[in-house]
């Protein structure tokens, strides 16, 4: 006999398991699977890196017993297209599981509804919704890339009570405590890259790379939005030592010669003029979707923040809010440029959250 919640519980262990592949598998979704049989997780697996095995059939590869007649939690409908691997659906059916529970429909046009088709044309029966709002919430991602083809852009800002993001001299070590800043770089460790501004290069000289308190995380692939090129070569974004890739997002303002030694040392460029001497924004994410790029923490100062939130490419805000206050009206705010000039022009962010990092604040929201 099914118990109330049963669903729930087991959909939430198959979401806890996808979460073990964050950062891996972009531009492909965080999956988790579980077969249950008699009340009890047979088998378990989750889609660990782009390019290895679905979580069905990691999940199927790891079973302890037999799963025919199993019922399977995956917080994605199984695919049923042949792509890096071949359908899920299929192998769904072929072990014999009897019933497949999931969370959301796959938005991916090439599956969206294909594989319950699949699977209830072969008699397995579906149900779909369990957690669907959480499982939609972690594919963010995965769901905004798929569907509008454009990297999901996540702006990240921290700033003081009075919203400073440094002090009137420049100086920003640090607005918030350690444990905000680990918070940073766990998400570093889930995106596919990360931006900055030119300005941010020359003032913080930063090497833009994952360092996580308690394990190895891997590096973003670093993007540098300089109209001119005027990123000096010996930077550390350029010599960092990290195997993340560096792209100089520039226009053809850029000297040819710079250009060259640029490209010598392994950075990748791209124009997008923008008519006005800066870089086009909206085209720029063109270009970066078509690199497979499905994320980017865009970690910019006030001027690059105001263009991005401006040309409308920000999906996601990220606020760290310190318990401080350091005035002074020359002091950079975390979004700069002209801005809105009444209040009812204001960008509205919704469905905010709060969580609390030591002293200080993380408020989220989206804005698209
Ligand atoms: C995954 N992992 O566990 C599941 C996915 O690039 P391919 O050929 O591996 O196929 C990726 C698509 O398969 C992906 O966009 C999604 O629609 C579907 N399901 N993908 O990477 C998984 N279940
Ligand atoms: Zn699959």
């Amino acid at each position: 006999m099914i118990k109330l919640g049963e669903n729930e519980f087991f959909m939430g262990r198959a979401i806890k398991l996808a979460k073990f592949g964050w950062g891996k598998t972009n531009p492909n979704p965080l999956v988790g699977a579980v077969v249950v049989k008699d009340g009890r997780i047979i088998a378990e697996g989750y889609h660990r890196e782009l390019g290895c095995p679905h979580a069905e059939v990691e999940a199927f590869n790891n079973a302890k017993e037999d799963v025919s007649g199993g019922t399977l939690y995956v917080n994605l409908e199984p695919c049923s297209h042949y792509g890096r691997t071949p359908p899920c659906a299929q192998k769904i059916i072929d072990v014999g599981i009897k019933k497949v529970v999931a969370a959301m429909e796959d938005p991916n046009p090439k599956v969206s509804g294909k594989g319950f088709k699949m699977l209830r044309d072969a008699g397995v029966e579906v149900e779909v919704g369990v957690l669907e709002e959480e499982a939609i919430r972690l594919n963010e991602i995965f769901i905004n890339y798929i569907v509008r083809k454009k990297p999901f852009v996540i702006l990240k800002t921290a700033m003081t009570l009075d919203g400073k993001i440094a002090t009137a001299s420049g100086d920003s070590k640090w607005v918030t405590g350690e444990k905000a800043r680990n918070h940073v770089h766990v998400i570093r460790d889930r995106v596919a890259a990360i931006m900055v501004g030119i300005n941010t290069v020359l003032k913080d000289n930063p090497s833009l790379t994952t360092r996580l308190s308690d394990k190895e995380g891997s590096d973003p692939i670093r993007i540098v939005v300089d109209s001119k090129g005027s990123i000096p070569l010996d930077c550390n974004v350029i010599n960092s030592g990290s195997k993340a890739g560096v792209i100089l997002a520039t226009t053809s303002r850029i000297e040819k010669e710079k250009e060259e030694i640029l490209v010598e040392k392994g950075v990748r460029i791209i124009k997008a003029d923008g008519g006005d001497g800066r870089v086009d924004l909206k085209h720029l994410m063109e270009e970066i979707y078509k690199l497979e790029i499905d994320s980017i923490l865009l970690e910019g100062g006030g001027t690059l923040n105001s263009s991005a939130i401006s040309c409308g490419i920000v999906d996601k805000v990220m606020c760290f809010i310190s318990p401080k206050i350091v005035g002074g009206e020359k002091a950079p705010t975390s979004v700069e440029g002209i801005g809105a000039l009444r209040m009812c022009e204001a960008i509205g962010v919704k469905n905010i959250s709060v969580i609390k990092f030591g002293e200080d604040i993380l408020v989220e929201g989206y804005i698209n």
